[in-house]
This record gives C-alpha cells, sequence and structure tokens, in this order.
C-alpha cells in the first residue's frame, strides 16, 4: 500500500513502521493517524508478520498531535466529529508484540502512542515529554493515565504539570523505557530483540500480551486465574508440544503458531 507519512516494510517475520513527516518532527496530523491504523491492520492480518516494530526518525519519533491541525478546532466540532479519538487507539488493539522504538523526541501525543506499545526501547538521544499543559490543555491519548501507571503518581503529576523533557536514561528509572541504546544502535538491536520474539510462538506471545496487560485491568487475584486460565490453554497448542519436545529432545523448536 502506498503512503504517505509512513513508511512501512517487511523485514522477515518483523512488520516495521516508520513515522516519515521529518519536516514537522513527524507530528501526528489525521492523515498519519489513518495511515498508521490501516498499516497495523494490514500487519496484524497478515500471518508472516509476528511482531511490529513503530519508529520514526533520528531527531524525532513523533513531537505529538499535530498543533498547527487542531489550534482553529472548536468543542462543538471535536466532540461531534469524534476528533482524532477514532484512530489513535489502532496500536493498542493490536492482538501482536508492538514495539516502539524511540530516537530524538517523544513528546504529547508521541510519547502516548509508544506508551501504547507493548514496551519502548530508546535511543540515549531520546527525549520524553507530555507538554500539553504548555499549549494550554492536558494529554488526550492516555498520558495521564499510562505514563501515571508505568512511573508512579509523582513522577507523571510532576512531568505532566511541568511538561518538561525527560531523558532516556531517567526515562528507564523511571519504568517507561525497557532499555537504551546507543542511538546508532537503536534499530539494530530492536531488530535483533524483535526477531528473538518472532522466532517464539505467536500464539504464546499473544498470550503473555494479553496476560501482562490484564494485570492493568484487574486485581491479583483474578489477574493470577486469567494467567492460569492462559497457562491451561497453552497446553491445547502445537507450539506448547513442540517447545517442551524440542527441549527434552535437545534440539531446536519449529514454532508453526498452531
Ligand atoms: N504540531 C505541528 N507541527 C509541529 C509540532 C507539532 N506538535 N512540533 C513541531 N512542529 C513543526 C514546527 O512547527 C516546525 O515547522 P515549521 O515552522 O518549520 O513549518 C517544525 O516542526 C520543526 O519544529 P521546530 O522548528 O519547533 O524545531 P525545534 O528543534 O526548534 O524544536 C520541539 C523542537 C519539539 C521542542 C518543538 O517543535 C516543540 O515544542 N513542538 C511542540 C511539542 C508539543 O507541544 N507537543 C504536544 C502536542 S499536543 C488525543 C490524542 C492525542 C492528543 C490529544 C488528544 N485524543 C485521542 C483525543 C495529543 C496532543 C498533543 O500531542
Amino acid at each position: 500500500m502506498d503512503f504517505e507519512n509512513i513508511i512501512t516494510e517487511k523485514k522477515g517475520a518483523v512488520g516495521v513502521l516508520t513515522f516519515n513527516r521529518p519536516h514537522a518532527l513527524n507530528a501526528f496530523c489525521a492523515a498519519l493517524m489513518d495511515e498508521v491504523t490501516a498499516a497495523l491492520d494490514g500487519f496484524e492480518n497478515d500471518d508472516a508478520v509476528r511482531v511490529i516494530v513503530v519508529t520514526g526518525g533520528e531527531k524525532a519519533f513523533a513531537a505529538g498531535a499535530d498543533i498547527k491541525e487542531m489550534a482553529e478546532k472548536n468543542f462543538p466540532e471535536v466532540y461531534k466529529e469524534d476528533f482524532i479519538t477514532r484512530n489513535w487507539e489502532s496500536v493498542a488493539r493490536c492482538r501482536k508484540p508492538v514495539i516502539a522504538a524511540v530516537a530524538g523526541y517523544c513528546l504529547g501525543g508521541g510519547n502516548e502512542l509508544a506508551m501504547m506499545c507493548d514496551f519502548i526501547l530508546a535511543a540515549d538521544t531520546a527525549k520524553f515529554s507530555q507538554p500539553e499543559i504548555t499549549i494550554g490543555t492536558l494529554p488526550g491519548a492516555g498520558g495521564t493515565q499510562r505514563l501515571t501507571r508505568l512511573a508512579g503518581k509523582s513522577k507523571a503529576m510532576e512531568l505532566c504539570l511541568t511538561g518538561r523533557m525527560m531523558d532516556a536514561v531517567e526515562a528507564e528509572r523511571a519504568g517507561l523505557v525497557a532499555r537504551v541504546f546507543p542511538a546508532a544502535e537503536l534499530m539494530a538491536e530492536t531488530m535483533k530483540i524483535a526477531e528473538k520474539i518472532a522466532s517464539f510462538s505467536p500464539l504464546a506471545a499473544m498470550m503473555v500480551k494479553e496476560s501482562v496487560n490484564r494485570a492493568y485491568e484487574t486485581t491479583l487475584a483474578e489477574g493470577l486465574r486469567f494467567e492460569r486460565r492462559l497457562f491451561h490453554a497453552s497446553f491445547a497448542t502445537e507450539d506448547r508440544k513442540e517447545g517442551m519436545e524440542a527441549f527434552v529432545g535437545k534440539r531446536k523448536a519449529l514454532f508453526k503458531g498452531r
């Protein structure tokens, strides 16, 4: 499919989506978000893709929602057309693992989208913030909620109230980022991690994802019950049998997603 604001590639079993609006630091205009949704639907429906990587450029992952597009809107308009809500949740809806590879600015809606991914890998050049307060508003795509769950109330409150930028080291320490790499190595390291996940059973990966995400939504007792049921369910898959037999037989497992 031809896109104007993003680039999509398939590298083996990894689908890579790159924001490509560098003149606006990859700010998310409506057209870009529509393309993101179409690209992710494509990867989700393609059995050859087992893991998705979402990334931007060297200077910016994304500087947030497009302020120029938002500036002239009024309440009746945004409310009636469900402004930027309709095409913003596609990352969070993915069932395949999604990795955000972040270099440079990761601001506002950019950070919110990164947090919708399953984990964030950052270059040492990455800068994270929720700067909406500096333009008279507040995060609108989960910033106050996901950042608070990841980094805790004090950190999230301070970041959202000041709009300041936090570097990659602080973001890793705060729990927002899983790992930090030198900028020049970010994509190679991201691909290694994505390929490793892609080499496992895609069913097991989906179950891990569903189960970890459940931890956000429920009590510990219910979460443990949910995990146990999925664990039992994994015994209905050929991949679980293959994985255990391969271990016992001292050979490499070949997972088929069945
Ligand atoms: N929107 C539109 N254009 C942007 C932009 C943005 N967010 N960020 C940068 N640009 C444009 C600049 O206007 C400039 O364009 P020209 O002037 O060349 O035409 C170009 O990108 C380069 O930017 P700068 O010249 O400013 O570059 P600098 O290196 O000097 O500064 C910066 C980089 C990142 C510090 C600065 O550009 C900046 O502060 N940008 C704005 C960051 C920001 O405030 N982001 C938060 C936006 S609010 C929702 C979903 C999402 C949201 C809300 C609701 N729902 C689902 C309901 C999200 C809201 C937001 O993200």
